[in-house]
């Protein structure tokens, strides 16, 4: 290993770009030496600003680039198995943006691979976990802070959603992170799913079922409600309320700073998930770096990934048909208890 942790990153979109700029200015002990994009121009003008990083159209190529010593997937998720897999080849550490896969059968193909390494190499972008509230939160709850949790009352609202976004992306590509949420700060799996949907909003595109409702029911009981609402309009809120025996938390208010002016109060509404989570980015990154020099993880793992992808699949399926689902999990492998 040099120094610096070679990176390649697959993907130069809105998240791929985010992470190069936060490895430059944010991010020490690591540089990036290989950009990948389907748009060969997009990939060029990323790779520019980056000395000695070459710009590929195949992540395979840039995966097998020189001076790779760890790969960060932040394609859309559809792309994730291939390039998790041609990295997994080359036993090389990899950051991967949420979902791991869209399905389950892909994410047991990642662990395939995974397990006859014998060694977690993959860790998944499920960034909320190094989030400073959430890790309160979870802190509270280990510590039986409010007693044995009930119920979890989240919100996840977006000001709006890209035009790519559908019905389905509400569940697999944002409720995802309240499933992943859920499962580490209860330390359960998630068992069966409900999906409900009113009207939606006139602010939604044409046939896009926004906002949903979904329950999420746990192992150990615990009832999870998550109002998913994409296109919001008035900004980016990530809420979640622990109820518990013996008391309640509540984070993700956003008080940072109250102003109190010509006779009215209020504060700031963050209006992007890159803004509300820029420091849990950061660290995420900071620490798989640290763990990646070391041909380690320092986060959620394929295990996690395949449980939030099995978790989707259950959703999408309750979605559609309108009735309760449950979730169907293989036996967990001894290498990720
Ligand atoms: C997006 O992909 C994210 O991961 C955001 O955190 C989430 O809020 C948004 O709904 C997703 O589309």
């Amino acid at each position: 290993m040099s120094s610096t942790l070679g990176i390649a990153v697959i993907g130069a979109g809105k998240m791929g770009s985010d992470h190069v700029r936060r490895i430059g200015r944010t991010v020490g002990g690591a540089r990036v030496v290989a950009v990948a994009d389907p748009d060969g121009d997009r990939a060029k003008e990323v790779a520019a600003g980056l000395e000695g990083a070459g710009a590929h159209t195949d992540p395979a190529a840039a995966i097998a680039a020189p001076g790779v010593e760890a790969v960060l997937i932040a394609s859309p998720g559809a792309a994730h198995e291939e390039a998790v897999l041609h990295a997994l080849a080359r036993e090389l550490p990899v950051l991967c943006e949420k979902p791991l896969t869209p399905d389950p059968a892909g994410a047991l193909r990642v662990m395939e691979a995974e397990l006859r390494l014998g060694r977690r190499l993959v860790q998944v972008g499920f960034m909320r976990r190094f989030d400073a509230e959430y890790e309160r939160l979870k802190e509270l709850l280990d510590a039986g802070g409010i007693g044995r949790p009930l119920f979890l009352h989240c919100r996840h609202r977006n000001a709006s959603s890209p035009a790519f976004f559908t019905s389905d992306m509400l569940i697999s590509d944002s409720v995802v992170h309240e499933v992943d949420a859920a499962r580490w700060l209860l330390g359960q799996e998630v068992t069966a799913v409900t999906v409900l949907s009113p009207t939606a909003t006139a602010a939604a595109p044409e046939g896009v079922r926004d906002p949903r409702f979904v329950l999420l029911e746990t192992s150990g009981g615990v009832i999870v409600d998550v109002e998913i609402f994409v296109n919001c309009g008035f900004g980016y809120q990530v809420q979640c309320e622990a109820v518990g025996e013996a008391g309640t938390a509540r984070i993700g208010d956003g008080h940072a700073m109250v102003v109190q002016s010509a006779g009215r109060w209020g504060g700031e509404i963050d209006q992007d998930f890159t803004v509300r989570f820029a420091d849990a980015y950061d660290r995420q990154l900071r620490r798989w770096v640290a763990a990646a020099a070391r041909g380690r993880i320092a986060g959620p793992d394929v295990w996690d990934g395949y449980a939030a992808a099995a978790v989707s699949r259950a959703g999408l399926t309750a979605a559609h048909s309108g009735t309760r689902t449950a979730v169907d999990l293989v036996e967990r492998p001894a290498l990720y208890h």
